[in-house]
């Protein structure tokens, strides 16, 4: 039987075979030029696959080799494989010789199709990489289809690698949007032990942040989360996790960022640990100033720090004794007006009054005097300089040419900027590398809406990676896509910039560029992945699906199709439409629903499809859990067009 979802493979099964009728067969009207309709013992007859299969499972007929596994083909491939003409003989070669074989009872036919991929997969790889259109086209004609989708595979991957290198050589050219992580769950009380970060790090999650303080004795240093009550751990087990895991799942470089609240020989420490630990993976500017950061491609296996460099001290060293940081002047941040806790880690009871975010502190750009002394070394590793100048939000966004800078908002200074000056916070990001991060009061490891930052160009939003729900689901979407290295490039319309110095502005209003449609036909596996009794506990689950555009504002739509009652497999067939005015942006989710008349809807799976990965056709498309995971079997058969 073909599989339900595989068209490929429906289609496999219609190629012919020839059969000879063991029994005789009467009134199947197989051949028009007979004067009966029915089919004598011993003839030979040619028949699709799936019906010859049926037969010969009844006994009815027996299969003959077909041609294209005969001797001359195999001998034709002996000689020179790349160049038998495979498509005109069976362009399912591979998968029909695989149902074929243990039919016909031929073992050799497995040894011919390994032995005729392998050597012909180099071909099509090479020819892939390399060969100009019109040479690549004839060597198409001949390629069966897997090979072709091999082909298109190979090409699309060379032709994105190709794109990634021109949008070098700067990281905020090349515009990545990473990919953040909090370290535990719950960040009031759960244990902040490195395992978290592992997990992060095994999904791909390419920015770690680390909040480092002094132990009690002020001789080692500990990673706390938030500020609050968590259990701390020691920075140098994180920074050797960090190490063995940071590219288990992608190569593309991690970034570090360190809220820093220690003296100045504890920064050396820190210093050394992360020379010591991480030795020639440590990426770091050879010079004072980063003017332009490399390109993720040129960074693969490095790892980078950002953080605010320490402290200018024109004046004597002792300008403050033991403090746990140095805090000279400050403004009020927007992040101590959203109410983040003052710490409450026991082993300093005694001050740390500072309850801004580190990174809000004002720092003198990059000015470098002989008298700088704040623990130089610990300066030097610093790749990207976070902080902000002195002054309003407004000026902090102007940029300043001569450095990269890391500028940190919360998600409602975010949304405050965006509302008074968006094309300023655009502006920014072309250059500059803006974070954002959830507000204080999110304890409970809850998530916000990552759009407005994406739109905005920010690089790394912050996510509480252990928080469950939509949002994340929507960061996990877009971050499925290029490959999962964990950075996505960012629309073009981003980076430029028009002839008066203008840039993209989110919210001026848009015209439909074009329109999604999406035919949503059936839903199937549930009752492979779920017990009978998961859903409903008397009768079948009564699915119904959520289709929603998450984007621009203007974008943004929702749609869901009716309940089926009491079927494990709905077949739905309803098709919606999505008029879309910045596709780029645009993330299509959805989420499958289980309706209960009395207590809430059951969760059924869901997945989010960036816009711009989506390929038009008729695909089958896998679902994921409430933590991300795949579910195993359930998948939805669903249709895409643009128009
Ligand atoms: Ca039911
Ligand atoms: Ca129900």
């Amino acid at each position: 039987m073909a599989k339900f979802y595989d068209i490929d493979d429906i289609i496999a099964d219609e190629e012919v075979v020839s059969v000879v009728f063991e029994k005789a067969a009467c009134g199947v009207g197989i051949d028009p030029s007979s004067e009966t309709d029915s089919v004598e013992v011993g003839s030979k007859v040619e028949l699709p696959f799936w019906l010859a299969h049926e037969l010969q499972l009844r006994q009815a007929v027996s299969m003959n080799v077909p041609t294209c596994f005969n001797q001359k083909t195999r001998l034709e491939i002996q000689a020179d494989s790349a160049c038998v003409d495979l498509r005109s003989r069976c362009p399912f070669f591979y998968e029909f010789g695989c149902k074929i074989a243990p039919l016909v009872g031929v073992r050799t036919i497995g040894t011919l199709l390994l032995s005729a991929f392998k050597s012909r997969y180099k071909e099509v790889l090479t020819k892939a990489h390399t060969a100009a259109f019109p040479a690549a086209s004839k060597h198409l004609t001949i390629l069966t289809k897997e090979e072709t989708n091999l082909y298109e595979a190979a090409q699309s991957s060379m032709t994105a690698f190709k794109r990634w290198r021109m949008g070098g050589p700067r990281f905020q050219r090349a515009s990545v949007l990473g990919h953040n992580s909090y370290l535990t769950g719950n960040q009031l009380n759960s244990d902040c032990s490195d395992v978290p970060l592992i997990k992060a790090l095994q999904r791909g999650v390419r920015v770690i942040e680390l909040d480092i303080w002094p132990n009690s004795t002020r001789d080692d240093v500990l990673v706390l989360h938030g500020r609050t009550l968590t259990t701390p751990v020691k920075l140098i087990k994180c920074l050797q996790s960090i190490k063995e895991y940071a590219f288990v799942k992608s190569p593309y470089p991690v970034i570090i960022t360190l809220e820093d609240h220690l003296t100045r020989d504890l920064q050396d420490k820190v210093a050394k640990m992360l020379t010591q630990t991480f030795g020639e993976m440590l990426y770091y500017p050879q010079g004072e100033c980063l003017a332009e950061f490399p390109s993720p491609e040129s960074l693969k296996y490095r790892i980078a720090i950002s953080t605010k460099p320490p402290k200018i001290y024109l004046e004597s060293e002792n300008s403050k004794d033991k403090g746990s940081s140095f805090n000279g002047e400050r403004e009020i941040s927007e992040e101590s007006a959203s109410g983040k806790e003052t710490p409450t880690f026991n082993a300093e009871p005694e001050e740390e009054k500072n309850n801004s975010d580190p990174d809000d502190e004002d720092i003198n750009g990059c000015v470098h005097k002989s008298a700088q002394e704040g623990a130089p070394e610990y300066k030097r590793l610093i790749t990207i300089h976070a902080g902000k100048p002195k002054g309003s939000l407004k000026d902090a966004l102007q940029v300043v040419v001569d450095e990269v800078r890391r500028l940190s908002l919360s998600e409602q200074a975010l949304e405050k900027a965006a509302s008074n000056h968006g094309t300023d916070v655009v502006r920014f990001t072309q250059k500059n590398i803006l974070r954002v991060y959830p507000k204080g009061t999110r304890v409970t490891s809850s998530n916000y809406k990552p759009h407005i930052g994406w739109m905005h160009g920010a690089q790394m939003v912050a996510f509480n990676m252990q928080g469950h729900g939509k949002l994340l689901w929507l960061m996990q979407g877009m971050f499925r896509t290029n490959g999962e290295c964990g950075y996505v490039k960012k629309p073009d319309f981003l980076m430029q910039r028009g002839p008066h110095n203008e840039v993209f502005n989110p919210k001026r209003t848009f015209i439909v560029k074009k329109t999604l449609k999406v035919k949503i036909y059936i839903g199937d596996g549930w009752h492979l992945d779920f017990s009978r009794t998961h859903f409903d506990s008397f009768s079948p689950p009564d699915f119904y699906t959520k289709i929603r555009i998450v984007g621009v504002p203007t974008d943004a739509a929702k749609k869901k199709t009716r309940i089926i009652d009491d079927d494990w497999a709905p077949s739905w067939d309803e098709e919606f439409e999505f008029p879309l005015t910045v596709p780029d942006l645009a993330v299509l989710r959805i989420e499958v629903r289980e309706y209960n008349r009395s207590q809430k809807d059951d969760f059924g799976g869901q997945t989010c499809l960036p816009i711009s990965e989506i390929k038009p056709g008729i695909r089958a498309i896998p679902l994921y859990d409430r933590n991300g995971e795949k579910l195993k079997s359930v998948k939805l058969l669903m249709q895409f067009q643009f128009v």
